[in-house]
């Protein structure tokens, strides 16, 4: 089943999306996510001028030997431009194939091993009663695991915290924002923050908290002993993970329970925050970890060491991504728990989702393939924004990890 034409979709319905379409001489078509937030055009040239020319005419159905390809054969192995390319179409293989076989993607992966996904939504607030309000919402529509986010009193704009009143996102139109960063005011302000949380709400809630790679290890220790009083779900990039020893120092000193990995491409990325088993979430995903046959690696190697699954699922990914990973979810054994940042009703008029949130789960329809279809003809009213995320001062002006 020969590919006879693949091409790159870029849109933007409320944010920028890179979408690949795989179409195969019978007709068959599979769609895969490139999306590299504030990076998108690296990978639609990626696509278009190195990775399609030689995807035409190859056997739809060879997705391993395809990934192996792309993998092996660019000799320049792994970073985000490449595994995103790589994901895209490996996405859309996947998707043609299950097609083919008359099977939602989860019944191709092994079939169903929970109902539905366990996800966590987004709370933010400027303030702390903006976020108790937040909390009180999600509580609402029937999310039973919350990610709490909130203000510095005296910082102007932090990650996690929308602006205005719309939802959270983090890509910003025109060139990088400039957002601060004190740690000594965070490391004071996050534990009075799910001390409030827990007193409002009780013990009910999977509550989880999202550093985004800020502290030392040490200061990391230090806010996960502050939290155990709080029983969080995890507290997520404590601490930039190139170093990956550097995990030890936080493990030995707190119960917290850790998640890593939303930037990660390869396993490679993990294998020792996996093998001394220094996490207990891995974030990797299947749009910029390799797509669905290298987070199969992934997962199984963090399965022989405790460690679940806890996909990134911001606005930055599309909802090609996250339909190809309620399926995952559905199936994987060692899955812990899927994030969901809605995106604005603008997207739903390009993509079409058979994934639904139910109860406080997403759950998969059963239609073959991933079921994100994308209406190109929509997609081309949408175009391409240049949008950046932003980057991070501390107060005296020096450049921090946003
Ligand atoms: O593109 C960057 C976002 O995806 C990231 O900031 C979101 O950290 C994030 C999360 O946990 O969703
Ligand atoms: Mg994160």
């Amino acid at each position: 089943m020969k590919i006879t034409d693949a091409r790159v979709i870029v849109c933007c319905p409320g944010r920028n999306f890179v979408t690949l379409k795989i179409e195969t001489e019978d007709g068959v078509t599979g769609l895969g996510d490139a999306t590299l937030n504030g990076r998108e055009l690296a990978v639609v040239s990626y696509l278009e001028d190195h990775v399609l020319p030689c995807l035409i005419g190859r056997d739809a159905r060879c997705i391993e030997d395809t990934w192996q390809y792309l993998y092996r054969g660019a000799y320049w192995r792994r970073g985000p431009v490449t595994m995103a390319a790589i994901s895209a179409v490996d996405v859309a293989l996947w998707d043609i194939k299950a097609k083919c076989a008359g099977m939602p993607l989860y019944q191709l992966l092994g079939g169903r091993s929970r109902g539905g996904a366990l996800v966590y939504g987004h709370a933010n607030g400027r303030t702390l009663d903006e976020a108790l309000a937040a909390v009180a919402q999600f509580k609402a529509e029937g999310f039973r695991a919350i990610r709490v986010q909130c203000g510095l009193p005296d910082i102007e704009k932090v990650y996690g915290v929308a602006n205005g009143d719309g939802p959270y996102e983090p890509a910003k139109k025109g060139l990088p924002p400039e957002e601060q960063w004190s740690t000594p005011d965070y490391l004071r302000f996050v534990p009075q923050v799910f001390a409030k949380v827990r007193a409002e709400f009780g013990n009910g809630p999977l509550l989880l908290h999202d550093v985004h790679h800020r502290l030392s290890p040490n200061e990391a220790a230090r806010l996960g002993q502050d939290l155990e009083p709080y029983r969080l779900f995890w507290m997520e990039d404590p601490t930039p993970a190139e170093n990956q020893a550097g995990f030890r120092l936080i493990r030995q000193r707190t119960t917290t329970p850790l998640a890593v990995g939303e930037i990660f491409n390869t396993v490679w990325d993990c294998k020792q925050l996996i093998e001394e088993q220094l996490i207990d979430y891995i974030r990797a995903t299947i749009l910029h970890a390799g797509g669905v046959t290298h987070m199969r690696t992934i997962a199984a190697l963090a399965g022989l060491h405790q460690v679940r699954t806890g996909m990134h699922g911001a606005t930055d990914l599309s909802p090609v991504t996250l339909g190809a990973q309620v399926h995952f979810d559905t199936w994987v054994p060692n899955f812990g728990i899927q994030e969901l940042m809605l995106h604005e009703p603008v997207t739903g008029e390009v993509f079409s989702c058979d994934y639904r949130f139910e109860d406080g789960y997403l759950v998969t329809g059963d239609k073959p393939g991933h079921g994100v279809e994308i209406d190109e003809a929509k997609a081309a009213d949408y175009p391409y924004e240049p949008a950046y995320l932003p980057v991070n001062r501390l107060t005296d002006g020096t450049l921090w990890d946003w």
